[in-house]
């Protein structure tokens, strides 16, 4: 007992005077019955058992990777409340200021220090369930342009929606949207009120990677594997939303040629890998088979075929969790945690540098994920208590600004100095 303890202190000292993240300790000796145990080097994030029962991963560590800990202490302030359920966030690119939409239909500027104040001009959007104003991005050629994009849930008429991107004008006093076009709608339109993805991110020739889910009813949800339905896809688009250059289905005319990668369920986070340049994404499953993918060019990652997962029901959904050319996650929950958005940290403030953080609705945290290459190594679990986290983003020196979906809050978190 006295040796564990011990083991476990100098464990630790080690891990706080190196400042990285190390396994967690070493527990030597079985606990007294009637205490909990402690983690074991290797061992996985406690978690509750598999829904999918005797699932046999593709490879080692493609989930539960063993645990790590960073034990950095945060500082947690407030810089907004109020937002009715924010979603999306988006970096200014000339000082501290960021976008913030709300899924219910307002978007906000929020600047450290001052009240949060609406930005107008917002199209109507079917904020019913999933829907609302959801993503936001500030284009590469703001500076010159001031333009920036936003997905939302859009009414189609005849009882039906789709996820659509605009593209706007901010007006050079930041309180309004000029010149809103919207410049790309999902097809088919639906009659459903949930799984609209959606998540913009550039690439670095000023393309953008929008990812839109599969609406999630049963007849839908097959459409991920149809590529004439821009259901369940990440989808490549040039800055005026046609189809970007290189795209792999283009000139075919049985398929959509907007589309990059299929098989998706409902992914909400996307990120460019700083060093790769290559896409990662990040998608919910029902329960079970939340997943990392680093989709590429034309591959097919499987939804609704194949998935760690089963139903809400409790029956099966999926056929299996491999098949043929299906690709597989690069790593997957079960059970979920419900993930909303990632982000590579690149800052210097964390010892987090290269680790994807991802936000979780359901487990109300962030989930760190340290990589080895294209393989998750290890994870942290963090910034529990504040509710259901949504958004993440980097600010310009290190710190995150988190957004808290149930909480209405704009957090910044920095380390505890
Ligand atoms: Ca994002
Ligand atoms: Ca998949």
């Amino acid at each position: 007992m006295r040796l564990s303890l011990l083991v476990s202190v100098s464990f630790a000292l080690m891990a706080a005077a190196c400042g990285s993240s190390e396994p967690a300790p070493v527990q030597p000796a079985a606990p007294p019955a009637g205490q909990e145990a402690t983690p074991t080097a290797g061992a996985p994030v406690p978690q509750d058992a598999p829904n999918l029962a005797n699932a046999t991963p593709a490879f080692p560590e493609q989930t539960r990777a063993p645990e790590v800990k960073t034990n950095v202490a945060l500082n947690v302030e407030t810089l907004a409340d109020g937002i009715d359920h924010p979603w999306g966030s988006a970096l200014l690119p000339d000082g501290g200021s960021l976008l913030v939409t709300s899924k219910a239909g307002k978007l906000w500027l929020i600047t450290p220090g001052k009240p949060k104040a609406e930005v107008t001009g917002v199209p109507r959007v079917d904020a019913r369930d999933q829907g609302g104003l959801l993503d936001i991005s500030v284009a590469p050629t703001f500076m010159t342009d001031r333009a920036i994009y936003f997905t939302f849930a859009e009414d189609r008429g005849g009882g039906k929606n789709g996820a659509s991107l605009a593209k706007a004008t901010l007006s050079a006093d930041r309180k309004k949207l000029e010149n809103v076009q919207v410049i790309f709608k999902q097809e088919p339109a639906w009659a459903s009120t949930k799984h609209y993805g959606s998540n913009i991110e550039w690439d670095s020739s000023g393309n953008i990677y929008l990812t839109v889910g599969e609406r999630s009813d049963p007849q839908p949800r097959q459409l991920a594997q149809d590529l004439n339905a821009h259901l369940g896809k990440v989808l490549r688009l040039k800055a005026d939303g046609k189809p970007a250059d290189g795209n792999p289905f283009l000139g075919r005319n049985d398929a959509k040629p907007e589309i990059w990668s299929w098989g998706h369920r409902n992914v909400q986070g996307a990120a460019i890998h700083p060093d790769t340049g290559k896409l990662w994404t990040i998608e919910h499953g029902p329960r079970g088979g939340d997943e990392l993918n680093i989709p590429e060019a034309g591959k097919n990652y499987g939804w609704p075929k194949i998935c760690y997962c089963i139903d809400y029901s409790g029956q099966p959904i999926a056929e299996g969790t491999a098949r043929e050319g299906m690709e597989q996650p690069a790593y997957y929950w079960d059970p979920v945690i419900a993930p909303g958005d990632m982000i590579f940290y690149t800052g210097d403030l964390f010892p987090w540098k290269g680790d994807i953080l991802a936000s979780a609705l359901k487990t109300k945290e962030i989930v760190r994920l340290e990589l080895n290459g294209d393989k998750v190594v290890g994870e942290e679990r963090i910034l529990q208590g504040q509710g259901r986290i949504r958004d993440i983003l980097q600010a310009p020196d290190g710190a995150l600004y988190v957004l808290v979906d149930d909480a209405g809050k704009v957090l910044r978190v920095t380390p505890k100095t």
